[in-house]
């Protein structure tokens, strides 16, 4: 490994945990459309691996096979943008504080994927009548003691591996990409080179980096990464899977305790969802109080986030509080509050801002 061109890949990202690598982006990444490589969050559960250069696809398949980068190539390939979120991210605003990676407001990141498509790969491997799920395996590995979830697991060498339904996989719709370009560039070795998973509108802990092997299943996956973490353990209701990215809505601008001269203001920021479109964001600009129609940009593609704008009167001087909330395209709104579950995930809470007028 590079050891000079990682530490230049990494010199503008927000330190979280130097080993393994997690950081956060800064805020200004949030204002553009495109996220920089420089600029994109890295999420990594265990130590960089070592990729052999090739994906084995088995498991309950007619016909197995290996793939190397060049054959991935010479697939037809497929480019989209993907808004990727953290499912950790906000957890540092929940209360009680869980535990797991302190992530702040930024393991949120959009990237232009381009690769081959994983149903083009799973055809091509033929999956058995009796197939339900599909494994996928990164390279990465190692030791894993964070809180006990599952006791019967090996924590000494554990692998990232996650599942998916097998439908889902395998549905050319679902525009699942076995990437290995990310804006134009190759795959960096923090996003997964030589190549990885990138699963539009779920949280990103589906999207595999890395990736080795996958392996059509015909029972339902239980791994540490399936069934212990990765779960929303709610304190009132049955446990439920981390799936699908919940609506949010953030403020690029102006920056939260801004200080702005009186006059009119453009608010300014994004919304995402995995059930997007968006289909609505207000702005309040007290607290219990009216919310205000944004004007909501048009979608530039299915899998990202939206830009939205308000046009606000600042001519009062003092304090003022914004808030935004969004609302995606199956009616959800965002809540008030965390919703607090034990491992903080999909923090989806209304952002509260204040800026200072003068
Ligand atoms: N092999 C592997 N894939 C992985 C992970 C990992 O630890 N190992 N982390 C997941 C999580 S939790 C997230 S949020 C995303 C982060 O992707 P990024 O680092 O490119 O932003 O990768 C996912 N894919
Ligand atoms: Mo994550």
């Amino acid at each position: 490994m590079d050891t000079e061109q990682l530490r230049e890949d990494r010199a503008a990202l927000q330190l979280i945990n130097p080993a393994p690598y997690n950081a956060e982006a800064p805020p200004e990444a949030l204002a553009g459309g495109i996220t920089p490589i420089a600029l994109h969050y890295v999420r990594s559960n265990f130590p960089l691996p070592e990729h052999d250069g090739t994906l084995s696809i088995g498991g309950a398949v007619a016909n197995p096979l290996t793939l190397t980068l060049e054959d991935l190539k010479a697939m037809p390939a497929h480019e989209q943008a993907v808004t990727l979120e953290c499912a950790g991210n906000g957890r540092l605003q929940m209360r009680p504080l869980p535990t797991g990676e302190p992530w702040g407001d930024y393991a949120v990141s959009t990237s232009r994927w381009r690769g081959a498509r994983l149903s083009d790969v799973l055809a091509m491997a033929q999956p058995a009548e009796g197939g339900v799920e599909v494994l996928l395996t990164g390279a990465d590995h190692g030791a894993y003691h964070l809180t006990p979830v599952l006791a019967d697991i090996d924590r000494e060498d554990l692998r990232f591996e996650r599942a998916l339904p097998l439908p889902l996989a395998a549905d050319p719709a679902s525009d699942i990409l076995i990437a290995y370009e990310m804006n134009d560039e190759p795959l960096p070795v923090d996003h997964g080179a030589p190549f990885r998973l990138i699963v539009p509108r779920w949280y990103a802990v589906t999207s595999v980096k890395w990736l080795a092997r996958i392996d059509v299943l015909t029972d339902p996956f239980s791994g540490e990464f399936q069934t212990g973490h990765y779960m929303y353990e709610w304190p009132d209701r049955p446990p439920e899977r981390v799936d699908i990215m919940r609506v949010r809505a953030r403020i690029t601008s102006p920056a939260p305790e801004a200080v702005i001269p009186a006059g009119p203001c453009l608010v300014r920021g994004k919304a995402w969802a995995g059930r997007g479109p968006i289909q609505r964001v207000e702005v309040s600009l007290t607290g219990a109080g009216e919310w205000y129609p944004a004007d909501l940009h048009p979608p530039t593609g299915p899998y990202q986030w939206q830009e939205w704008t308000f046009e606000w009167d600042a001519s009062d001087v003092g304090r003022h509080t914004l808030r935004v909330r969004a609302t995606d395209s199956a009616g959800n709104v965002q809540p008030e509050v965390p919703e607090w579950n034990r491992l903080g995930y999909g923090n989806n809470a209304v952002e509260v801002i204040y800026v200072d007028v003068v």
